[in-house]
């Protein structure tokens, strides 16, 4: 079988290394499932002359048994020796750090890049060092990069919005610059439309789907697709799982609450995104209004604490 997740970062990475122990997938895959991520890639960043690309990196990381588990990105056993040179060089950032390990995926990216490869390529070439038993595309090649507009009149890159000011600054719009003359990534389109199920993690709605779903093309064929299209609310009982997606969601006037959220991405028998929507039991309120909307909602455990609880999300997920 076949199974596409829309993913942003750390939120998708636990929940597709649950798919995969569910699959029983992995490295020693058996080939008769696969898994093919469609990663959020407007995170995305130029930083002192390096392409940093978050959640590929956290994806690719975490699949690869390489993450820092605690933090939620980066590598595992990191150091910072490099990023004390920078700041002492006066070209570090002081709310954003690039390990030792970290930054040699971001020389072999940049250097790859700089050969005229594209993103999707350099992707696979990365990965191929980890076997991580899915593959990893992201969304385009081309580079878009969400800007936070804030009420006070700044412009700002997501990352300095998301880290610098952990989204405390009230954000007026986010705009995907460059999604306008931006395609799909080779692969993507098809990938969706070829698949026998499609999830969009539980991540940001605005910021990492959203972001995925603005590139021309992707939302399309989701709707075409014939396989069932599942989403996982990113919501547990009012708060944001991780990160801040109740910020975003606010700039977008969707309610921070579960049901919202499935209703913000619509049933697709109505034009929307989804067939399913998976809500916590917490949240169970929310389904008859789910339903009522064409949305074959469920409510099951979405706290992945661990392996155990994300397999069994991965396994609610492949019922619903
Ligand atoms: N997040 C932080 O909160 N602080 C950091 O210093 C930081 C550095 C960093 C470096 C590389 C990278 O790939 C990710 C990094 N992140 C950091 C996380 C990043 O902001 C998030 O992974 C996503 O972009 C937000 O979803």
């Amino acid at each position: 079988m076949r199974t596409v997740v829309i993913t942003g970062g750390v939120g998708g990475a636990r929940f597709i290394r649950g798919l995969q122990s569910h699959l029983g997938e992995g490295p020693i895959a058996g080939g008769a499932e696969q898994i093919t991520a469609i990663v959020n890639v407007a995170d995305d960043m130029w930083m002192n002359g390096l392409r940093i690309t978050p959640d590929l990196d956290s994806i690719m990381y975490a699949l690869a048994g390489a993450n820092d588990e605690e933090r939620g990105w980066g590598r595992r056993g990191e150091t910072e020796r490099v990023s004390a040179e920078l700041v002492a060089y006066g070209l570090g950032h002081s709310w954003f750090t690039l390990g030792d390990l970290d930054l040699g995926t971001h020389i072999a990216r940049t250097d790859l890049l700089r050969q005229g490869i594209p993103l999707s390529d350099v992707v696979a070439r990365l990965c191929a060092r980890w076997g991580l038993g899915a593959r990893l595309l992201p969304a385009t090649d081309s580079e878009v990069e969400t800007h936070v507009h804030t009420t006070d009149g700044e412009v700002l890159h997501f990352q300095e919005w998301w880290v610098r000011y952990r989204a405390t600054r009230p954000a007026e719009r986010f705009e995907y610059r460059g999604s306008d003359v931006a395609t799909p990534a080779p692969g993507v389109a098809q990938a969706i439309r070829e698949a026998d199920r499609v999830i969009l993690a539980p991540s940001n709605p605005v910021v990492s789907v959203g972001a995925v779903l603005a590139i021309d093309g992707i939302a399309q064929a989701l709707r075409e697709t014939s396989a069932r299209v599942v989403g996982i609310s990113p919501i547990i009982g009012g708060r944001a799982v991780r990160g801040m997606a109740d910020a975003c969601l606010a700039t977008i006037g969707v309610a921070a609450e579960a049901g919202s959220v499935g209703l913000h991405y619509g049933a697709r028998l109505a034009g929307g995104l989804i067939d399913a929507w998976l809500i916590d039991t917490v949240d169970a309120s929310a389904l008859p209004e789910l339903q009522r909307a064409g949305i074959a909602a469920s409510a099951v455990p979405l706290w992945m604490t661990d392996l155990e609880l994300s397999c069994q999300l991965a396994a609610d997920a492949l019922r619903a």
